[in-house]
């Protein structure tokens, strides 16, 4: 009942069912790095391969407003929950951007919706772990907005004008996060030994999340080939994941903090941070609903759901109470 459905299959080849001079144009537009936008013809894989991309997006960032809720009554200070309240809505408000990029494909956000609180579309796999002190705020801040960034800044050349735009604001609203979150970092790092222990332990449990956050490695990425083909995704999971380890590591050590990692090594050669292996079996446990809080951050969702009930039918009403007053000042 919580899996997040895992889609194994390959994407349809795009040539497999579609007019191959319009697959061809379609193709060199990209090629010419055009924009694609909502009423420009479209193969319907990419249809349906930007609607699932950004619609797994959008769940995220509404999900991934709980783990920072659960600190926001113990902020340890009132600027602290002031920047708190500040992030968690613009997560909001960057899940209703993106809901809206993902209408423009054809698909209702009541569908979309639908599917997030009945288990069936996936949202990032980071959100299902749990806050366990004031340090995790740091943490997330710091390491998975700090990785969103990475992944994010390229989505704003994706080759479909409504998605690529709304990440322009959402990626200078995360570079935001990403520096409060490292500021709570180095306030802890640099205070107490228990203080810096717990952002210590923060990053202990944090480390890993954000690593596997970029998705499967390159060989079992199912997706990457073709959104890359459609300058859709603009990096594989494995560059991206290169970029944030290799930006991550020095700002560990500036905070005189140590990566989870014994095997972590600098090559000197390709001048890259190496991490020891990753535990993908960690990763597709999360992915497949059995995380330590997938069951709770689901819940949790459709119980706001339905208690904003009311909200959606009052702005229902009111946009028919509009409607009538037009058709009657019309008449
Ligand atoms: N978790 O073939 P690929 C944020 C699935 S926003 C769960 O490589 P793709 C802001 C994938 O869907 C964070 N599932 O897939 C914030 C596919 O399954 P499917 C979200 C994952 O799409 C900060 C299967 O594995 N960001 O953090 C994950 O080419 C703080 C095979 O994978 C975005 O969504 C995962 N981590 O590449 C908010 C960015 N990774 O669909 C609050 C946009 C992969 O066939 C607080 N998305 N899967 O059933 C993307 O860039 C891509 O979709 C990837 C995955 C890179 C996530």
């Amino acid at each position: 009942m919580y899996t997040q459905a895992l889609s194994t299959e390959r994407p349809a080849p795009a040539s497999a069912v579609e007019d191959p001079a319009l697959l061809a144009r379609f193709q060199a537009r990209i090629d010419a790095e055009e924009r694609i936008e909502p009423m420009d013809w479209m193969p319907k894989a990419y249809r349906q391969t930007l609607i699932r991309q950004i619609s797994q997006h959008a769940h995220s960032e509404i999900i991934g407003m709980q783990p920072e809720g659960n600190w926001l009554t113990r902020a340890p200070s009132l600027k602290r929950k002031l920047q708190l309240l500040a992030k968690i809505q613009d997560e909001g408000g960057h899940g209703l951007y993106l809901y809206s990029a993902a209408e423009t494909l054809g698909v209702s956000r009541e569908e979309l919706v639908g599917q997030l609180l009945s288990g069936k579309a996936k949202y990032s796999s980071i959100f299902n772990y749990p806050t366990l002190s004031w340090a995790d705020i740091g943490a997330i801040g710091w390491l998975v907005d700090g990785a969103a960034i990475m992944n994010q800044i390229p989505l704003c050349r994706c080759s479909y004008g409504p998605y690529a735009r709304a990440m322009i604001l959402i990626c200078k609203e995360e570079s935001f996060h990403q520096r409060q979150g490292y500021e709570i970092m180095m306030t802890l790092a640099k205070g107490t030994p228990k203080q810096k222990a717990m952002a210590q332990d923060a990053l202990n449990r944090w480390w890993w999340p954000s690593v596997m956050m970029f998705g499967p490695s390159d060989k079992d990425s199912v997706h990457s080939d073709q959104a890359m083909r459609w300058k859709i995704k603009r990096f594989t999971n494995d560059a991206l994941r290169q970029k944030f380890v290799d930006a991550t590591v020095p700002q560990a050590h500036y905070l005189g903090l140590t990566i989870p990692d014994p095997d972590l090594t600098y090559d000197e050669a390709s001048k890259h941070w190496i991490t020891g292996p990753i535990d993908w079996d960690e990763f597709w446990r999360v992915v497949k609903g059995e995380g330590p809080c997938n069951k709770q951050r689901l819940e949790t969702r459709r119980k706001v759901h339905d208690d904003g009930a009311w909200v959606r039918e009052a702005a229902e009403a009111f946009a028919a109470k509009r409607r009538k007053a037009k058709r009657a000042a019309a008449a």
